[in-house]
């Protein structure tokens, strides 16, 4: 049995405490795959480097990101088990904001995980979840991993993929689809394979992403100024930038933690 911590409402890390409980609910729900843990970890390190905030690289990151789904024709959400735990409404507002599909697109794939994620996606209000019955294939992708939907992510034209791992990234782009990326890691094969990357938490940047769609909706010059004003790898940089300052920083405090 798993222990859930009971985190205080004045514990100065409260948030971080927080979603590491939403990850072990979500691990003993079977939602959240046990490399989902470790993955959170990584996730953990990076986004402590950034000083556990939104950067304004993220922000202008997020406006791109919407600007890319905004003018897409068909958009599709990939949700793994991990963003099914973290931010399930966060995912269903975003699809009803831009409008897009949702699929679940798993790394380490079982039946009984994915029932648990469209479980975990339809009480926050996902209609139409695709995922379960895959009848297209990732090109590229060996085994369970390829699967898709041939009416979700096979013939998208722009997918959002969070906490994605490498190969599945590469190989949609390598099909000619657009991909935005969420993930607190710049170095990522994700990170710099995507079209446009998003580097912050997942549970920060859907609710900003939808924001901004609902912003650049109805105004076609703010969208190509959005898709102007970025460029993925002058923004990893500048991401990279904010993360070594911060650890020259932390390098002058007695104790960081
Ligand atoms: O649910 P499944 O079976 O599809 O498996 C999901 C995981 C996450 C286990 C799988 O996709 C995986 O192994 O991913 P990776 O290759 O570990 O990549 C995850 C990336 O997400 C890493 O670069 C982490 O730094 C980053 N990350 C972790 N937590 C967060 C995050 N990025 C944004 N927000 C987070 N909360």
């Amino acid at each position: 049995m798993v222990v859930m911590a009971d985190v205080s409402k004045i514990h100065p890390r409260r948030e971080s405490l927080e979603l590491r409980e939403r990850l072990v609910g979500g691990f003993s729900d079977g939602i959240v795959a046990p490399q989902g843990l470790i993955a959170h970890g990584r996730g953990e390190m990076f986004y402590y480097l950034l000083g556990e905030r939104t950067v304004k690289e993220a922000r202008v990151a997020a406006r791109a990101a919407a600007a890319t789904l905004v003018k897409a024709t068909r958009p599709v959400i990939s949700v793994n088990g991990n963003v099914a735990a973290l931010c399930p409404r966060a995912v269903v507002e975003l699809s009803k904001a831009v409008p897009a599909r949702i699929e679940i697109g798993l790394f380490h794939r079982s039946d009984e995980r994915l029932s648990a994620i469209q479980g975990a996606l339809e009480r926050e209000g996902a209609s139409q979840v695709l995922g379960f019955l895959p009848d297209g294939k990732i090109l590229g992708l060996e085994g369970a991993r390829g699967l898709c939907a041939r009416d979700g992510i096979f013939s998208a034209d722009v997918v959002l993929v969070a906490l994605e791992d490498g190969d599945r990234a590469e190989a949609l782009t390598r099909m000619g689809k657009k991909v935005i990326a969420v993930d607190l890691n710049p170095l990522s094969r994700t990170a710099r394979s995507a079209t446009v990357t998003v580097v912050d938490e997942v549970t920060k940047a859907l609710p900003l992403i939808a924001g901004c769609v609902e912003e650049l909706k109805d105004d076609t010059a703010e969208v190509e100024r959005a898709l102007e004003r970025y460029d993925r790898d002058e923004n990893l940089s500048a991401v990279m930038r904010v993360m070594a300052s911060n650890l020259g920083l932390l390098g002058q405090e007695p104790d960081a933690k």
